[in-house]
């Protein structure tokens, strides 16, 4: 299925129910009180989180969503039936802004989060509810209130432990197809790939961690240059980032170098914060260069690009380094879990 990441819907409360003017009749009652009822509430809308929901791509099909409104009331006091809530599946890290205002309405993380996006009109009172000493057959009752609606638009950031930061044809794909089972197209000319893609790199038995795969970037991305920074958001969650770099641009013309540098230069342009997040060096390609040269050409490009973190030359083609890589990666991600759920330190007695 389609990689959607953005949606926009409709949504539309039900409406109350109308109150009910009414009056008791009965044989030894003739001209009884008023017993007209309430209108019964309209339902409203909720987004709500569910694991097993990867794509907002359903809502291509459907884009608008009302839910039931209220019965009106009845006489003998009997109020309306409330019109059912309708509750809409989306996936685990969806965003939810209001179109019309640019207002974040809620960010729905974990499963099973729910947010109100339209809330059900009250019904109606009844013509009971106006009684009054001076007014004892009131013939006055509301009408249901409508529901909110609202126009939405709804955002998928990905939930990936690593993401993968590259200029296009860097072997970002390729290095995805390598680690997991995933299967992003890879091709020889660059924006192959066009939406984030995710995969499972498994690395033991219960070991894993999910991988994304982002189209590339290219001096200028910032100011919208080729796909643009826009899939740079899918990154945010991430706790680290590979860079992966072509160790052998100039076989097509290119300075890995100075192609490394732009894709730095975007990203910070991007957000200070995801420019800071741990970002290890993938010189990637290696296998293009004879053997006794690859490590040299990897020291190269670190003193080059003043590297000063993790640094792994691999080919993603021959699937070489690669394990260490991803051994290496869940390693760390393991590092930073255990530190998180660790006991707070500092409570000497
Ligand atoms: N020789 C060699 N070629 C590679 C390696 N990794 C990727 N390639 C080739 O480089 C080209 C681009 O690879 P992709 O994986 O599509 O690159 P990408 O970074 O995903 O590119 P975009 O999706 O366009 O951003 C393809 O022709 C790959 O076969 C590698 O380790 N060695
Ligand atoms: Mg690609």
């Amino acid at each position: 299925m389609k990689f959607i990441d953005e949606a926009d819907i409709r949504v539309e409360a039900g409406s109350g129910g109308n109150g009910c003017v009414s009056f008791r009749r009965e044989k030894w009652a003739p001209r009884g009180g008023p017993d007209g009822g309430d209108g019964g509430h309209g339902g409203s809308v909720y987004l709500i989180a569910r694991e097993g929901v990867n794509t907002l791509a359903d809502f291509r099909v459907q884009r608008r969503f009302k839910a039931e409104s209220g019965r009106g009331g009845s006489g003998r006091d009997m109020t309306g039936a409330s019109g059912a809530d309708l509750k809409i599946e989306v996936a685990k890290g969806t965003e939810i802004h209001d179109l019309d205002t640019g207002e974040l309405l809620g960010d729905l993380s974990h499963d099973g989060d729910t947010l109100l996006v339209a809330k059900g009109g009250q019904g109606g009172r009844g013509n009971t509810r106006f009684k009054t000493s001076v007014n004892r057959a009131p013939r006055q009752f509301d009408t249901g209130k409508p529901g909110e609606s609202r126009h939405l638009k709804l955002a998928l950031k990905l939930l990936a432990d690593v993401g993968l930061l590259g200029a296009p044809n860097a072997g970002k794909s390729t290095l995805t197809r390598a680690l997991s089972a995933a299967r992003p197209k890879v091709a020889d000319y660059p924006f192959t790939t066009l939406h984030p893609q995710l995969g499972v790199v498994r690395v033991g038995t219960d070991r894993s961690f999910v991988i994304a795969d982002i189209p590339g970037l290219i001096e200028g991305a910032a100011a919208g240059a080729g796909l643009g920074i826009r899939f740079l958001k899918h990154l945010e969650r991430t706790r680290l980032l590979l860079h992966v770099v072509d160790a052998c641009a100039e076989l097509s013309g290119g300075d890995s170098a100075q192609i490394a540098r732009s894709v730095e230069g975007e990203l910070g342009q991007y957000s200070a914060a995801l420019a800071d997040r741990p970002r290890w060096l993938v010189v990637n390609k290696l296998d293009l260069l004879p053997a006794d040269e690859r490590d040299a050409r990897v020291a190269q490009l670190v003193a080059e690009l003043a590297w000063k973190g993790p640094v792994y030359g691999i080919s993603a083609l021959a699937a070489d380094g690669t394990t260490r890589l991803a051994q290496d990666a869940m390693t760390f991600l393991e590092g930073l879990r255990a530190a998180e759920t660790a006991e707070p330190s500092g409570h000497r007695a």
